[in-house]
């Protein structure tokens, strides 16, 4: 079977809610040969994604939905966090260390779990203040922390205008010194200017390639 079939083998059984049968399946795709980063793109992202028109206002359909989040979450738990390499001795730095949420008005928090586990095991200090956060919370929490990054996560675009305020009170507060990366759904189309933030993430992974950019240019 090829690795493309086997690929929608899988999305299908995420969207089915069969976790074990999804964690065999990732499994044998990663001895194959995919890689992580595909795995989670192609696979588990692509799989959640499929299930746009189950979560309108129209039709909604919460058991689906969370069988099928369980189902990727399981995967990312058993298959990918082996992958991924043991976390290196993590420093408190505030270059090491981002402040994780998602934004207040918003509860999804999947593609945040993916993003947590992808930069701690880059040896980052990750701190995960939750979902529904208000941008008070992410810029007094990231202070207190002494954390250089905030990473904000938004799969609703209303709210666009409560990501805006962060930088805003980074700028009241005189610290426009911490980066704000805003990543997720509903803000894959905007531009960093449109959010006013430093850099809007297209994927988990586009968060890593841009801290190291920042590190090789420092
Ligand atoms: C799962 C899901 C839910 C679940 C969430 C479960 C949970 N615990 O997270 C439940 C059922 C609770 C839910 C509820 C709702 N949902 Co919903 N949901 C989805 C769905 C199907 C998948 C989202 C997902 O988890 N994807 C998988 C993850 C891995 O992908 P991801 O989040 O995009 O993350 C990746 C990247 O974006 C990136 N990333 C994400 N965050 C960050 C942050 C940083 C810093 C970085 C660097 C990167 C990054 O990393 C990840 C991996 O690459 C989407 C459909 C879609 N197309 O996305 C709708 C969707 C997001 N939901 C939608 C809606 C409308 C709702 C509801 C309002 C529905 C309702 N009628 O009540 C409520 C919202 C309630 C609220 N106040 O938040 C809309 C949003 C439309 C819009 N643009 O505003 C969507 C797009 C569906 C649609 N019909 O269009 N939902």
């Amino acid at each position: 079977m090829s690795k493309h079939t086997e690929i929608d083998e899988l999305i299908q059984a995420i969207v089915g809610g069969e976790a074990h049968l999804s964690v065999s399946l990732a499994e044998r795709l990663i001895a194959k040969g995919l890689t992580i980063e595909s795995l989670i793109q192609d696979g588990l992202t692509a799989a959640l994604q499929s299930l746009n028109a189950k979560c309108t206002n129209e039709e909604f359909n919460l058991l689906e939905i969370v069988l099928a989040g369980r189902a990727m979450m399981a995967v990312m738990d058993n298959v990918v966090a082996r992958y991924l390499s043991p976390s290196k001795t993590v420093v408190s730095e505030p270059d090491r260390t981002i402040l994780l949420g998602t934004i207040e008005g918003d509860i999804h928090e999947l593609g945040k779990h993916v993003v947590k586990m992808l930069l701690r095991s880059s040896g980052y200090r990750v701190i995960d203040i939750g979902k529904d956060i208000r941008p008070e919370e992410f810029v007094d929490r990231a202070i207190q922390q002494n954390a250089g990054y905030i990473g904000v996560s938004s799969l609703l675009t209303p709210t666009i205008p409560s990501i805006r305020r962060i930088k805003e009170l980074l700028h009241k507060a005189g610290r426009e010194d911490i980066k704000v990366i805003a990543g997720g759904g509903a803000i894959q189309q905007t531009t960093k200017g449109d959010l006013n933030v430093d850099f809007v993430a297209r994927s988990a992974f586009d968060i890593l390639h841009y801290l190291k950019n920042l590190k090789s240019e420092a």
